[in-house]
C-alpha cells in the first residue's frame, strides 16, 4: 500500500515526516504543494487537513495531519517495516520524545521568527534588536539540547524521530546564515550540534529529502 504524502518544500514538519518515511522504508507518493499557488487552501486539501497545513498523509483511505501524530502512526501501523522511529529502551524513548517535543514547542517558534525577519519577503527591514534577542534564545535552546544528547544521534546509537524533528530546524538556520550572512545567525549552533548534523547528513536516505527548492537555489 502506497502512502500519499502531502509536502511543502522547506517545511520543517514535512521534512521530519519525510525522514521518518525513509527510515521506515515505506512506499509513498510525494505530492508537493505550493503555498504561493494556494494549494493548501483548496477544498481538495482542506478536506484532508481543515487547517490547511502540511504535512498530511493518506494511508489506506485514512487521512492524518500533525507531524508528531503521523510519526507515531507510522511506527504503530508498520512496526516491522524498515527501522524503528523511537529507541526501544524506555528511558531513551522518553528522552527522544522529550527532545522531539522541545524541537516543536521551543526551537521551531524561534526559527520561524528568524525566517520571518530575514527570509520572508516583506516591506519592513529586519529588526536587528529582535534578531539578536532571538539569537540569544536559540543559542540557549541549542546548548540545552546539546547537553541532553546521549549518543552519536540525539537519543542514542540510532537516529530517531527526535533527530528528524530537530535536524530541519538546525538546517534552516544554516540556510538563513547563507542568505543573510551579515546577521551571523549561525553562531547559535554549537560545535556538538554541527557534528551531529553531519551524522544525519551521512544517512543513506538523507540526500533525497533535501528541500527541492533549496537544491534549485530558491
Ligand atoms: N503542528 C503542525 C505544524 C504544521 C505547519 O505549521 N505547517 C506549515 C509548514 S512548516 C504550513 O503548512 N504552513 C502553511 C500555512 O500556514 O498556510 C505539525 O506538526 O504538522
Amino acid at each position: 500500500m502506497t502512502i500519499t504524502f502531502y509536502y511543502l518544500s522547506g517545511s520543517p514538519f514535512s521534512w521530519k515526516v519525510w525522514l521518518a518515511l525513509e527510515r521506515k522504508q515505506l512506499a509513498y507518493d510525494l505530492r508537493t504543494l505550493s503555498a504561493d499557488a494556494g494549494d493548501l487552501k483548496r477544498p481538495e486539501f482542506t478536506a484532508i487537513n481543515p487547517r490547511g497545513k502540511v504535512p498530511a498523509i493518506i494511508d489506506d483511505n485514512f487521512a492524518l495531519y500533525e507531524s508528531g501524530a503521523i510519526v507515531e502512526y507510522l511506527e504503530d501501523k508498520y512496526p516491522q517495516s524498515g527501522k524503528p522511529l523511537w529507541p526501544s529502551e524506555i528511558r531513551s524513548r522518553g528522552l527522544a520524545r522529550r527532545l522531539a517535543g522541545e524541537a516543536d514547542s521551543y526551537v521551531y517558534p524561534l526559527v520561524r521568527k528568524l525566517v520571518v525577519e530575514l527570509i520572508t519577503p516583506r516591506e519592513e527591514s529586519p529588526d536587528a534588536a529582535i534578531i539578536e534577542e532571538i539569537k540569544s534564545m536559540l543559542a540557549g535552546e541549542f546548548m540545552l539540547l546539546e547537553c541532553s544528547f546521549v549518543g552519536p544521534f540525539a537519543a542514542g546509537a540510532e537516529p530517531s524521530a527526535a533527530d528528524f524533528a530537530l535536524y530541519p530546524l538546525a538546517a534552516i538556520i544554516g540556510r538563513i546564515e547563507a542568505r543573510q550572512p551579515g546577521y551571523r545567525v549561525g553562531v547559535v549552533v554549537p560545535e556538538g550540534i554541527r557534528l551531529w548534523m553531519t551524522r544525519i547528513e551521512a544517512l543513506p536516505y538523507f540526500a533525497k529529502t533535501t528541500p527541492p527548492h533549496w537544491l534549485q537555489g530558491g
